[in-house]
């Protein structure tokens, strides 16, 4: 097997010293410990992980709930309302889980001149806390805090306002922030800040949401399960702190969603965060999407109904997929989870449980192999797997298909992806192959021997961690002959316009999700202006943004300003295809 060599992952002659990283963290635990929250005081709790505990052995089922918005002030609405409103139904959410604006990662002093996104941006600690005194619903900062380049000073102020579940390891193995190249600097503020969790005197549940870190990205589910070993390895054994993990989004599959769960609760004993809603399957029609509500959660249902694992349940709005869900649709889902769970009563009894158990089994045997053989690999090439700094920044560099690729459990085949046979099959980069293959059979055989033909090569690139668009893209275009040229997820304007200009690309194809999309082109046009390229740029993913003087604060759609500045805008990627096949006709005359 080929190894991994030292000098080609952490080629720095020398890197921060853990020890002192993590007496930092330590340090600044003397005087940033958890402040009070309704939360706490009302079910007189140290910390959302006692309470959980508490409410699994009540058998109780809780729900989590997903909002954050870029008006700060309607932030604070929904973190009162919802809570009111499903109370008033007769029922109750547990935790809210902030979704932070992505510009959030980049430190509050820097934070100005950055893009950002369409999630909630709060500028001072105290804005933390107002948010969370606004009703007794645990606060859960799950994402762009830890692993980020501000992860101290944003975990020091969601402790003081009350929060004891922070995350999200899970994005800093994947996220990159736009425009900034420091991996090393945010390993280090990664490192304190995880100590500073570790050393408070409650216990405090670093949230890791697997499908947001490598976890979406395996073709094995047991790599899935061993990427969960490898961090309670680094943050149990190695900071002595508590990781708890969220998975679900791309779980669509109800056998091995339920696997999953069972094999989590297999190795670990810290309560789960939440258990995600499958996102990946909704789609742009709202009465169809109550029926994709219903059939994860009746498996999140069954699977804590009878083996809790302290997962809040996340019924994801029916909208979700066309827009940022408003407060009437995020209370709508609650209700209609929580009659769910009533009348889910006694279904467990139809269902054979015990499939879920022995893939449950093989997921824990295989991700237990999965985490030796990367743990021996990375010590075989160099890297000290016993110094949290080295190992964290490694496996970040590396990268998910890499490690599938040399250490996964499956056994070797030449003909399959990441070139092993899975042990559990994962299925969302699996289908999206077979689309992009679908949509490439939709095409004329003598057209796409047209496009053969041509023989173009394509620079391939998506603006931030949403990569399935990207792999979508590139498998089409595979199929079709088309060299792709891969300039990589997140990457930066002038990146891709060098990339595309060394490997003399035809076209340049972007996928872009995070609310960026005109700042994006805009600036990626100047760039190719000034290497001096001249090609045509394909544009697909979530095409809006929020304008810079909106009152509302949502974002718009921007697929008009797009294709007037030139760009070919795609809804899907046959638009693509449909384009190349002119140019393709042109070439070849
Ligand atoms: C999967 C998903 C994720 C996964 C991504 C996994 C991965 N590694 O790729 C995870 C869980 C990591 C994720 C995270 C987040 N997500 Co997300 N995510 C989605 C989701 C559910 C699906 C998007 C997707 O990949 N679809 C699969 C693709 C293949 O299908 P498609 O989108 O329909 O695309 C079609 C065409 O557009 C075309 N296409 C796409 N790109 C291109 C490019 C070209 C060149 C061409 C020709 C065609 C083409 O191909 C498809 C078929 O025709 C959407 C909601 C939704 N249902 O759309 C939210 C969504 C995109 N996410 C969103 C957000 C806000 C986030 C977060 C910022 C949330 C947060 N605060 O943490 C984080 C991002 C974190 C980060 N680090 O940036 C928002 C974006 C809001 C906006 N812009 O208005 C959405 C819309 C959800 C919502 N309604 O709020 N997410």
């Amino acid at each position: 097997m080929p190894g991994l060599h030292r000098a080609q992952i952490l080629p720095e002659p020398e890197l921060p010293d853990p020890t002192q990283l993590l007496a930092e963290g330590r340090r600044l635990a003397r005087t940033v410990t958890v402040g009070p929250c309704p939360f706490l005081s009302a079910y007189g709790v140290r910390s959302e992980s006692e309470y959980k505990r508490r409410r699994m052995a009540e058998g109780a089922i809780m729900l989590h709930a997903q909002f954050g918005y870029r008006s700060p002030a309607k932030s604070l609405r929904a973190y009162a309302e919802i809570y009111e409103r499903v109370a008033a139904a007769g029922y109750r959410v547990d935790r809210y889980g902030i979704c932070l604006d992505w510009s959030m990662g980049y430190p509050a002093a820097q934070r100005a001149d950055m893009p950002r996104g369409t999630g909630l941006i709060l500028e001072e600690p105290r804005d933390f806390a107002a948010l969370t005194q606004s009703a007794p619903v645990a606060p859960h900062f799950g994402d762009f805090v830890i692993g980020t380049p501000a992860a101290v000073e944003n975990t020091a102020a969601a402790l003081a306002a009350g929060s004891t579940s922070i995350g999200n390891l899970g994005q800093y193995f994947t996220f990159r922030m736009p425009r900034w190249s420091d991996d090393v600097g945010t390993t280090a503020e990664t490192i304190k800040a995880l100590a500073l969790c570790a050393a408070q005197p409650v216990e405090i549940m670093v949230h890791s949401n697997l499908d947001d870190g490598f976890a979406a990205l395996f073709c094995d589910l047991a790599c899935g399960l061993g990427a969960v070993l490898i961090e309670r390895y680094i943050v149990e054994e190695l900071i002595g702190g508590h990781v708890s993990h969220c998975y679900g989004h791309t779980f669509s599959e109800p056998l091995t969603r339920l696997a999953f769960q069972r094999a989590l609760a297999q190795v670990t004993e810290t309560p789960g965060s939440m258990v995600y809603g499958n996102t990946t399957i909704f789609c742009g029609s709202e009465v169809e999407n109550y029926a994709n509500l219903a059939s994860y959660l009746l498996v999140d249902i069954i699977a804590q109904r009878t083996r809790p694992t302290g997962h809040g349940l996340n019924p994801v709005p029916v909208t979700e997929a066309m827009r940022i869900p408003e407060i009437d649709e995020i209370v709508d889902a609650h209700l209609f989870a929580n009659r769910l769970i009533q009348r889910a009563g006694g279904l467990e009894a139809l269902f054979d449980l015990e499939a879920a158990e022995v893939i449950a089994d093989r997921l824990v045997e295989a991700g237990q192999r999965f985490k030796e053989r990367v743990l021996s690999g990375l010590a075989k090439g160099g890297i000290d797997i016993a110094n949290p700094f080295e190992l964290l920044l490694a496996i970040r560099r590396i990268g998910a298909k890499r490690l599938e690729e040399l250490f996964g459990p499956g056994e070797p085949r030449e003909d399959v992806l990441r070139k092993r046979l899975p042990v559990v099959r994962a299925t969302t980069v699996a289908a999206l192959e077979d689309q992009g293959e679908g949509v490439v059979a939709l095409l004329d055989p003598s057209d796409q021997a047209v496009i053969r033909r041509a023989g173009f090569t394509a620079c391939v690139t998506c603006t931030d961690v949403h990569e399935y668009g990207k792999i979508l893209v590139e498998t089409a275009l595979g199929r079709l002959d088309v060299e792709v040229i891969d300039a990589g997820v997140s990457a930066d304007p002038d990146a891709v316009a060098e990339r595309a200009k060394v490997a003399g690309a035809d076209f340049i194809a972007v996928s872009t999700y995070n609310g960026v999309a005109l700042d994006y082109l805009q600036a990626l046009r100047q760039e190719i202006a000034r290497v001096g390229l001249n090609v045509p740029i394909f544009i697909g993913g979530k095409l809006n943004q929020i304008p810079e003087d909106s009152p509302s604060s949502l974002p718009v759609d921007v697929s008009g300003q797009l294709q007037a500045l030139g760009a070919v805008v795609c809804h899907r990627v046959e638009d693509m295809l449909e384009e190349l096949l002119e140019m393709a006709k042109e070439r070849n005359q």
